[in-house]
């Protein structure tokens, strides 16, 4: 239907008024009785568009023509991305590429595919914001003002329109804007831990997105819609195959099945990488060896990686777990872990791919303590990786704990890139049964201080190199989507990918903005709900921390990572018992790796090293991670270190019923179908909580013979 500018007026006027319009009915005044919102059932993800209603009226001068130039595929959805959300939003339908230029209209472009942004000259403005970057600036054209979305390539067009769209989906004004953005990290990928067999480690929101037996010539549409998402985000790759990699997706008829994956992707900016199992030259190959410096071995990576890029040419790299939880790596035929990177490195060079080389490496000769290993490895091969090696580092030392100090390689490694891997299937916090936002618990760790080049070294700026100097910046998530219709098993996961994506833009956003923002997308625009959720998102990790593993306590589970196991003192490795950790004893709890205990406080730089060290100074948050302390030690708070805890754990228990009560309470504000999945999942929080508060306390107490003190 194509409409006029003075209808579309008249039909966005009437939709703010509260009629039905563009098959919408819009209820926007708050006094009349509402109706109920329809039922969603959370496929959507940030992406709603839902109308603005009365909200709408701010933006309809802004918004009365869309205007994409451009005939690439990309140019194409973006064209489609703002259409239907601007017309979704508003009400009626925005209309397209007229032959005229009003007043309002949206122009979307690159120098390269528009003679209207090219007439702009802002070559200088547009070489500031790099390849991925973009403007949306209020400008004239003729005499007529008009936003424009400018960037130099259309992957940055499209990062741009999905920034506007944001601006109108979160209320903010438009009618002035003058907005510069680039990416901070270079690398901004999703790690898939999927097996072949369509199962998921450590996922929680069902099995597989990728449907093997289907490709490459059948596609599911949600390929496309995942790659849509992302690049709401601007993640720009993924890594889709288990980092316990099976060798042979390097086998040519799966290459063949991920090239039909690339391919959907492509447009959207999201570039294909693969995990790669170091044994592959054996195990697909057929040679007698994987050793890295057999030149058989250096050959064959040569060759895969040629027909790799053969078939996919803008492949990104391989993601490599070595030596690590069983899998092959070059320690096996005697060599370093630079050497194994290396061979990797040279094969994809010509390419211009990366080696993305896993940090999360534990052999127990190198050292008793688990938290020290990676360092000790690491640091000695600091200066013999290629320039296209980057190390990845877990944002702590043991894995993804609920809290965990910041991983001591972040600043530890002055030649090598370093990038950050970070977790959002919340493994160990809850899965996707509880309620746990976890921007809270990136920004801690992005914001944390290492002092490796003085104060104010926080690991965002490191991984941003405006610190130390690096030719590769990046931030990884182990990410959560599988084929469950919400993606992410719990409504509120879904806003762990949202931040994800978000830091990785520009790691030094608040938790709380991207709260907000993600809330007024995904649920509600209504202010004082939207002030409900995000402030229940924002306690929540700590909740978790609370009722789980307060006081830099850590690894209190089994192998399921879920609920509480403080007793498990069985399993095929020490450090993959809990007792390990925790060490409680009728002397006292914690792990002691002072200076006077096993010295993994070393491992930071002064003064971090020295605040850890000492128990005056050590942020009580890491008290049992670094200190083992007496039952009756004294806490800031004046209660002994054993009340403290219970008093901790008894806090968590009733912050997770207060949450559910919260959520209670927005019943009739967000749709009954979300509102009572939510809920559904909060009883079983609330009910978890309190095993994990009373299992815990009645195996610590048998060590601390004290009793558990009545909470207040
Ligand atoms: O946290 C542990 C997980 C393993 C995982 C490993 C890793 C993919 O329990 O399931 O293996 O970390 O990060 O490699």
């Amino acid at each position: 239907m194509k409409i006029s500018r003075r209808e579309f007026v008249e039909m966005s006027m009437a939709s703010a008024a509260g009629l039905c319009v563009g098959g919408y009915a819009i209820n926007s005044n708050a006094a009349e009785p509402q109706t109920p919102l329809p039922e969603e059932d959370g496929y959507k993800l940030w992406l709603r568009y839902a109308p603005l209603g009365d909200a709408a009226k701010k933006y309809h001068k802004v918004v009365q023509q869309i205007r994409v130039d451009g005939t690439s595929a990309t140019s194409g959805i973006i064209r489609d991305e703002l259409r239907s959300a601007t017309s979704a939003m508003l009400g009626g339908n925005v209309p397209l590429n007229e032959k005229v230029l009003v007043e309002g209209t949206v122009v979307v472009g690159t120098p390269g595919n528009s003679a209207l942004v090219r007439d702009l000259n802002w070559a200088s403005d547009l070489g500031v914001v790099g390849i991925e970057g973009f403007i949306i600036r209020s400008t004239r054209v003729g005499n007529k003002p008009v936003m424009v979305i400018a960037a130099d390539t259309e992957i940055g067009a499209l990062y741009g329109a999905f920034h506007f769209l944001r601006l109108m989906q979160t209320g903010q004004p438009i009618e002035k804007l003058d907005i510069t953005e680039r990416p901070a990290l270079e690398l901004r990928l999703m790690n898939h831990w999927d097996n072949p067999n369509g199962t998921i480690e450590r996922g929680y929101a069902g099995r597989s997105m990728w449907q093997w037996n289907d490709l490459p010539g059948k596609l599911s549409p949600r390929y496309a819609d995942y790659a849509r998402a992302c690049a709401s985000l601007g993640i720009n790759g993924a890594v889709i195959n288990n980092v316990n990699a099976d060798a042979h997706i390097l086998a040519t008829d799966n290459l063949r099945k991920v090239a039909a994956l690339a391919d959907v992707w492509r447009p959207y900016g999201v570039r294909m990488y693969l995990c790669a199992n170091f044994a592959a030259p054996v195990r697909v190959g057929g040679l007698a060896t994987a050793d890295p410096l057999d030149k058989g071995v250096a050959d064959w990576w040569k060759a895969k990686a040629d027909e790799i890029y053969g078939l996919i040419p803008d492949f990104g790299g391989f993601l490599v777990k070595a030596n690590s939880e069983g899998q092959p790596g070059p320690k096996t035929y005697g060599r370093t872990h630079a050497d194994g990177a290396n061979v990797l490195a040279d094969a994809l060079a010509p390419h211009k791919g990366n080696v993305m080389w896993r940090a999360f490496v534990y052999d127990d000769d190198i050292d008793p303590d688990r938290a020290k290993r990676a360092y000790i490895e690491f640091t000695k091969l600091d200066g013999q990786f290629r320039p296209n090696v980057i190390i990845q580092v877990k944002n702590g030392a043991i894995d993804f704990q609920p809290r965990e100090p910041f991983h001591p390689l972040f600043g530890a490694m002055k030649q090598t890139p370093v990038i950050a891997e970070i977790q959002a299937t919340q493994e160990y916090l809850g899965q996707a049964k509880h309620l746990v936002y976890l921007g809270t618990l990136w920004k801690e760790f992005l914001d944390s201080d290492t002092h490796a080049m003085g104060s104010g070294s926080i690991v965002a700026k490191l991984l941003a190199r405006k610190i130390q100097p690096s030719h590769l910046t990046g931030m990884v998530s182990v990410t959560n989507p599988g084929l469950d219709t919400n993606w992410c098993g719990h409504h509120f996961s879904q806003s762990n990918w949202y931040a994800f994506g978000r830091l990785a833009w520009n790691p030094e956003l608040s938790a709380e903005k991207i709260a907000d923002e993600w809330t007024r997308m995904t649920f509600t625009n209504d202010d004082k709900a939207v002030v409900v959720i995000r402030d229940l998102m924002m306690g929540s990790r700590e909740t978790f921390v609370n009722y789980t593993m307060p006081l830099g306590l850590h690894h209190l589970i089994g192998g399921d990572h879920y609920a509480p196991q403080p007793w498990n003192d069985r399993a095929p490795r020490a450090d993959w018992t809990a007792t390990y950790y925790h060490k409680a004893a009728e002397d006292g709890i914690g792990f002691d790796r002072t200076k006077r205990g096993d010295h993994a406080v070393e491992q930071y730089f002064p003064p971090v090293c020295d605040t850890f060290n000492d128990t005056n100074t050590c942020p009580e948050k890491y008290l049992l991670w670094f200190h083992r302390c007496a039952w009756d030690y004294r806490m800031k708070s004046g209660k002994t270190l054993w009340d403290e805890l219970c008093a901790k754990y008894q806090q968590g228990a009733e912050q997770a019923a207060a949450l559910q009560k919260t959520w209670q309470s927005l019943a009739g504000t967000i749709d009954s179908r979300r509102h009572k999945e939510v809920a559904d999942r909060l009883a079983i929080q609330v009910a978890d909580a309190a095993k994990w508060r009373d299992q815990i306390l009645e195996y610590f107490g048998r060590f601390s013979k004290r009793p558990v003190p009545q909470s207040s």
